[in-house]
């Protein structure tokens, strides 16, 4: 297992300089964010950023994420350009000694949550997903940080119409025919393809989301036989569905060897469905961390790991679910499990 940290770049408030701080860190995670989704990446920009990650004394191994156009998706318009654009990201971050790619294939819209800055009982503030809140939630009247901006209200509301014509199995079908295209490439290059599941798995504005629980990923991974097809397993994205028993996906996926990234943070799941973001510790949220742990190292995972979202604490301000703090707190609490796991040889 290797630790690694999300980093968004020059103008991210946490610098390289702080994460190289923590003590267990090898690389951060990060990504060209200059260049609009489906474009080809320059070569001095993704160099650039490697020699900067690289001059802090970090890896720059993992990249999140290559986003994949909505054209892809839908397999419209200028879809085949954006799948040979994306075949060349892949063989030139593979040229800059990236090992890792993570996408995820979520129509229109990233994570989405009904609060950014919710007061937990400790004072922190946190993310959370009332089930309520979103159901009144208009999405072309509002944006959430991982969201694509640059689609005006019309075009938003377009774009939702065409999925819900799509229907989920439009949208396998598009999907299938993608992997079919660029795991090739990315095989060719050793490069291992990590999907991120959608975030919440579940549908939401009346749109098609398929990588959710176990049947799916079934699937997913059926549609091409070879390890660089894989997952990036997210522990708050999975596991914040009472349907998934997340521990027992890990155990599962892992030990089939498809698992190269792994997210792992804590949540708190509500009656009625909907959940908080927590602090990453067991007793914090619905997630047994340490179990979780345990199911990577019985399997030998070897892939990367990182916390996810963190609360903001200690008065920190910064982007929603990725200040420094929190998720350093997260990352310390991960690498002390897993030093005891090793040294237990997983015995706990
Ligand atoms: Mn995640």
């Amino acid at each position: 297992m290797k630790m690694t940290f999300r980093w968004y770049g020059e103008d991210d408030p946490v610098t390289l300089s702080k994460i190289r701080q923590i003590p267990c860190m090898t690389g951060v995670v990060t990504a060209v964010y200059s260049v609009p989704a489906g474009e080809v990446w320059p070569m001095d920009d993704i160099l650039k950023l490697k020699n900067t990650v690289n001059g802090s004394g970090l890896e720059m191994e993992v990249i999140e994420s290559v986003p994949v156009h909505e054209d892809i998706k839908l397999k419209k318009g200028n879809y085949k350009k954006y799948i040979d654009n994306y075949k060349e990201n892949i063989r030139r971050l593979a040229k800059a000694g990236v090992k890792c790619i993570c996408y995820n294939f979520m129509p229109v819209f990233d994570w989405t949550r009904s609060r950014l800055d919710y007061v937990l009982p400790d004072g922190s503030n946190a993310l959370v997903y009332y089930k309520e809140d979103v159901s009144k939630m208009d999405p072309t009247k509002m944006t959430l940080p991982g969201w694509d901006a640059s689609y005006s209200p019309d075009e938003i509301k377009g774009l939702i119409d065409e999925y819900k014509e799509l229907g989920e199995e439009g949208l396998w079908s598009n999907l299938e025919y993608f992997i079919k295209e660029i795991i090739p490439v990315a095989a060719e290059c050793g490069v291992n393809m990590a999907i991120h599941p959608d975030d919440p798995p579940w549908s939401i504005f009346g749109i098609p989301r398929i990588i959710t629980d176990e049947k799916n990923i079934d699937r997913f991974l059926s549609l091409y036989d070879d390890k660089h097809h894989g997952l990036t397993m997210c522990s708050g994205s999975l596991g914040c569905a009472k349907f998934n028993d997340y521990t027992a996906m890990v155990r599962k996926y892992s030990a089939m060897g498809r698992v190269h990234f792994a997210h792992v943070r804590n949540i708190k799941i509500l009656d009625d469905g909907s959940f908080e973001e927590s602090g990453h510790m067991s007793k914090c949220g619905s997630l047994d961390i340490v179990e979780i742990l345990k199911a990577y190292y019985d399997t030998g995972f070897e892939g990367y790991l990182r916390p996810d979202h963190g609360r903001m604490i200690w008065g920190e301000k910064g982007k929603p679910g990725y200040g420094l703090y929190d998720r350093a707190l997260g990352a310390m609490y991960m690498a002390g499990i897993w030093e005891t796991l090793e040294k237990t040889g997983g015995k706990i």
